[in-house]
């Protein structure tokens, strides 16, 4: 049942990350969240994951000030003019005006990039890959949510890297992407890449490519960004190597991100009407066991499910002996998203089976005690292929082609992201914007147009002049 997941999703994704104790909302300040310990468990899996990403491809973890010197902050025009209105300062210590005032990070490259100066002295110094997890702080004006538009984010992935080649840092940007794909792959998270138009991309870059998924609702929310910074800052920063010709060069930059929308987006698209349903590899609780007592037999019962939990080894299992009706227990693992439930009552063990029931599916299925490890391994493999597969078909089916405006527009009202034929010019992409009432997205750089050899029509859907590329059309959050 996907009905108010898919209908009603804003309140379901209220009223579930509260009933599913992964963030508390009610801390009195307006973009600040607390995290349960239950959400607590699943951040520290995800961290796992990514940190393991990162360090096996030669990223070493690091970690900069919370606070930057107001001179700094301001150095870089353009990256400042991005993030003025949203950054909160720090003006007092104590009683006492702060000479310098200083900003808490809204991300960190005019925390970093001075230091990368000293550094950073000849090309051997390079490839510097680092990257820090920490909060940032951002005074969003637009609706705070929780996880989704946040005030402090508390997980903010960042890298940053240095290289003595352009060529290099576009390497660079291509291993980062490669590295966002395994992990939103091992989450199931579906994904579409594409280009940032140049007037949406991150302030400083050359260039930016995003990650963008799709909600229950039909709304896209960019989940990552890699950026090719050129020699923006390193111009700015001042942040130059000798080269083999022995001239001194200024340095080529990337940086990447990705916070706790990565969260946000694992609970959205995988849950349904009942509640989550966690990927087992990042959930706290892989199976809960309910004694299912029975009259003079509770001992002998819990017995048997202590030695259940023993079979199941390294497995995380969680038995729940709690002294309420088992129906009450099956409700509240389901909101949680646990991904098994396993069930032992008399007649299983006399029968020398337990009884499962997959929260992804709800089919019920006895597994023998003998090889039980074995078969529930498997069955949370399973699990995790459907969950996987469910959401990616999910967002391909959402992706539809558009001739016209008049195409765009409906494919939007049906929730879905529509793919058009693009001259480049910005007027038409004003135009589009207009017409079908929301925002380009991105620009497919491998998709094109048929007048270039593509499948889509060949002409622009704003001026029917000869399209250059492929551009995404969706809602966003
Ligand atoms: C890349 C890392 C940067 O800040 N500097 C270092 C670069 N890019 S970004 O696009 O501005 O942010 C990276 C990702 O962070 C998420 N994000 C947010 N998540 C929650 N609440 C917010 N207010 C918020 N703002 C940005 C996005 O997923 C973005 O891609
Ligand atoms: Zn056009």
């Amino acid at each position: 049942m996907r009905e108010r997941w898919e209908n009603a999703f804003s309140q379901w994704y209220n009223d579930i990350i509260e009933k599913a104790k992964i963030i508390d909302v009610r801390y009195p300040i307006k973009g600040l969240y607390v995290w349960f310990p239950y959400g607590f468990k699943i951040r520290k899996n995800l961290l796992k994951i990514i940190r393991r990403l990162l360090d096996e491809s030669g990223h070493e973890e690091a970690l900069f000030p919370l606070l930057i010197p107001e001179q700094e902050f301001e150095k870089e025009a353009v990256h400042i003019k991005g993030f003025e209105d949203e950054v909160y300062w720090v003006t007092h210590g104590g009683r006492d005006p702060l000479n310098v005032k200083l900003a808490l990070r809204p991300t960190s490259e005019t925390a970093i990039y001075p230091m990368f100066k000293v550094w950073i002295r000849a090309h051997t110094d390079m490839p510097l890959k680092v990257y820090q997890i920490v909060n940032t702080f951002r005074y969003e004006t637009k609706h705070t949510r929780p996880l989704i538009r946040l005030r402090e984010i508390t997980t903010f992935k960042e890298a940053h890297t240095v290289h003595s080649s352009y060529e290099d840092a576009r390497r660079q940007v291509e291993e980062a992407i490669a590295i966002y794909k395994r992990f939103f792959d091992i989450l199931g998270i579906p994904y579409i890449v594409s280009r940032r138009p140049d007037w949406d991309k991150f302030p400083g870059a050359d260039y930016t490519m995003a990650f963008d998924t799709i909600f229950p609702d039909g709304k896209t929310l960019q989940i990552g960004t890699v950026h090719n910074l050129g020699q923006t800052f390193s111009k700015t920063f001042d942040i130059q190597f000798e080269n083999l010709k022995g001239e001194q060069e200024y340095a080529y930059q990337t940086c990447y991100g990705i916070s706790d929308r990565v969260l946000a987006s694992l609970l959205a698209v995988h849950g349904d009407d009942k509640g989550l349903c966690l990927i087992p590899e990042v959930a706290p609780i892989q199976c809960v066991i309910i004694p299912i007592w029975f009259k003079g037999n509770k001992e002998g019962i819990n017995a048997e499910v202590r030695k259940v939990k023993e079979e199941l080894g390294e497995l995380r299992v969680h038995i729940d002996d709690r002294e309420i009706r088992p129906g009450s227990k099956f409700f509240d693992w389901e909101i949680s998203g646990v991904p098994l439930r396993i069930e032992v009552g008399p007649k299983d063990i006399d029968k020398n089976q337990v009884m499962t029931v997959r929260r992804d599916t709800g089919e019920k299925r006895s597994v023998s005690r003998a090889g039980l490890k074995d078969s529930i391994e498997k069955i949370l493999e399973d699990i995790t292929e459907h969950l996987k597969t469910r959401a990616k078909t999910r967002l391909e089916d959402s992706i539809h082609d558009a001739g016209s405006m008049k195409d765009a527009r409906e494919i939007i009202k049906r929730k879905g992201i529509a793919k058009a034929p693009w001259c480049g010019e910005l007027s038409c992409a004003e135009d589009m914007e207009e017409t079908v009432g929301t925002d380009i997205l991105g620009i497919l750089e491998e998709e094109l147009p048929a007048g270039r050899g593509g499948g889509l029509a060949g002409t622009c859907i704003g001026c029917q002049r000869e399209a250059c590329c492929v551009v995404l059309i969706a809602r966003k959050y």
